[in-house]
């Protein structure tokens, strides 16, 4: 039987161990796990630390964050595209235990932001992903690769950008140049 293939979009963001490095080679681990050439990656932000109170006190400042998303298809059903995310994770030396709090600084995050259109709501798999319509270096970097999209339960995705407060957060030097982001409209 055939394997129905679906697009899906994965946030990646580091704030440890040259945070640029770690996304460079993550990418090169999704582009083995996406079917042919379909893999698509935004360009790599600087966003300041998300920072709950909790983290404040017990963590202290946390180092900025370099963040982009990554759509591409797959044939993985959702939970193994988690794991598979979770060991590429841990590959790159992310520790996670019970010293580890959420939200601590990491060398790799692999968030799946969306899957396909599928609404899922497990005890270790919610999509889309909880924070998408919030973060600021979720929403922009998606928007750069598909202005157009419509996010299940959330809407469109240029209307989210525009109600989404930038909080300084820069373009890194790509090939296309260096600067100020520039707020959708
Ligand atoms: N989980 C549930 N849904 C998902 C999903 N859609 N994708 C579960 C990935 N995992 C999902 O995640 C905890 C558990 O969430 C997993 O075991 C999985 O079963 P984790 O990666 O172990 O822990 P975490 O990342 O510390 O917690 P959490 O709640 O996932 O945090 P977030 O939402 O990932 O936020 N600031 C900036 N500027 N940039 C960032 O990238 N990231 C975070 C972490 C905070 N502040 C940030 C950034
Ligand atoms: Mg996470």
């Amino acid at each position: 039987m055939a394997v129905q293939s679906v697009e899906v979009w994965i946030g990646l963001g580091s704030n440890l161990d040259s945070p640029e490095r770690q996304l460079e080679l993550a990418l090169a681990v999704l582009q083995q796990l996406a079917l042919g050439d379909s893999l698509r990656c935004s360009s790599f932000y600087l966003s300041k630390a998300l920072l709950a109170d909790t983290v404040n006190e017990r963590n202290g400042l946390q180092p900025d964050f370099v963040n982009a998303v990554v759509s591409m298809r797959t044939t993985l059903a959702p939970h193994d595209l988690l794991q598979q995310l979770q060991a590429i994770e841990t590959l790159q030396g992310r520790v996670r235990d019970e010293t580890t709090l959420r939200w601590s600084p990491r060398t790799l995050d692999l968030d799946i932001l969306l899957y396909g259109e599928e609404q899922i709501d497990t005890p270790t798999l919610t999509v889309p992903h909880r924070g998408i319509r919030s973060r600021e270096f979720v929403l922009y970097p998606m928007y750069e690769l598909a202005p157009t999209l419509i996010i299940p339960q959330f809407g469109g995705l240029a209307r989210l950008v525009k109600c989404c407060p930038m909080r300084g957060m820069k373009l890194l030097k790509d090939d296309r140049g260096e600067g100020d982001v520039e707020s959708a409209s």
